[in-house]
């Protein structure tokens, strides 16, 4: 398949048989392919999502708030499983026509509200009850400079550098190299940041780092793409410093177990809808009871 000379012709057409990880889910259009209603729980917040890292930055968030004892903030968490087609759902697509996790329903509005884009997201969030973004303009600003970046900065991340170091059907030098260095330029530039910070906005924890935690963190923590050791992430120690401090928060590690489907399965929530299922109905339990199959051995 390794063609380094590729000449595009005169128009483009969907090869269905392109490869990779990902290729049976990737469409060029949008829209629903097929009816199905999503389901509603109990709470005001109806989350639809997976446990990747952008999904991650939204559970992160509500478990921050239901940790400050916010009970309006309490919320059941749907499993999408985009593997098998769930986002392009129909009812999916009514709530992100975007069709990608996560997406999140606020019912305690009249009408009820549709919030997408993991950022988007957490501002809606903050703003609704007025934490984890700084009041004065000033701190608010430093941390949407900083949101703003991780949403520009994370596709080539995990689109760039994730796609073709770890997923591409086929390892190609150009796209890994160029994609290697600019993962390594990402991670210098919060580093450098980290050095002179506590968190991405100053003092204050906020919604920037809930953002950046999940991916960069990732990175330095090593379980993204299996690549810290090819992009040397132990020489970035103001992000790791960072991320072990993010890390040790109780509702980072609460957030990190929702919706994961993947990994241990004592780490594995599959759904959330109280706050006792973190104890009660993590995957390890539910094979406990023989409610659930233990996953096949990788
Ligand atoms: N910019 C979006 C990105 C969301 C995104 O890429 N979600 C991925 C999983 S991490 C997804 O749902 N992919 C399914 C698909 O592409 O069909 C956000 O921040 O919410």
């Amino acid at each position: 398949m390794t063609d380094p000379s590729y000449t595009p012709p005169k128009i483009w057409t969907w090869d269905q048989e392109s490869g990779g990880r990902f290729a049976s889910i990737n469409r060029p259009v949008a829209g629903p392919t097929h009816d199905k209603e999503l389901p509603v729980g109990k709470h005001p917040f109806q989350l639809y999502s997976l446990g990747t890292p952008n999904g991650v930055k939204v559970t992160i968030m509500f478990e921050e708030l239901v940790e400050l004892g916010i009970a309006e903030a309490e919320y059941d968490a749907w499993l999408i499983n985009i593997g098998e087609g769930d986002q392009f759902g129909s009812g999916f697509v009514d709530v992100n026509p975007n069709s990608k996790i996560p997406a999140l329903m606020d019912h305690s509005t009249n009408p009820p509200t549709r919030i997408f884009e993991s950022a988007s997201i957490l501002v809606y969030l903050a703003e609704k009850f007025g934490k984890f973004l700084p009041e004065d303009h000033h701190g608010r600003t430093e941390a949407m400079n900083w949101l703003f970046w991780v949403q520009g900065s994370a596709p080539f991340l995990g689109g760039g550098f994730g796609h073709f170091y770890a997923y591409a059907p086929e390892k190609y030098e150009y796209p890994i190299n160029r994609y290697a260095m600019e993962a390594k330029r990402q991670m210098d530039v919060l580093d450098r940041h980290l050095a002179e910070n506590k968190y991405l906005a100053g003092d204050q924890y906020s919604i920037a780092d809930m953002g950046i935690f999940p991916w960069y963190g990732g990175m330095a923590r090593g379980v993204l793409y299996d690549a810290a050791e090819f992009l040397q992430v132990h020489e970035y120690e103001n992000l790791l410093r960072w991320t072990k401090q993010v890390g040790a928060r109780p509702a980072a590690k609460r957030g990190m177990m929702v919706n994961r489907t993947f990994g241990a399965p004592e780490s594995q929530l599959r759904e959330r809808h109280d706050a006792s299922d973190f104890e009660a109905n993590t995957l390890a339990k539910r094979i406990e009871r023989g409610e659930a199959e233990a996953p096949e051995a990788a």
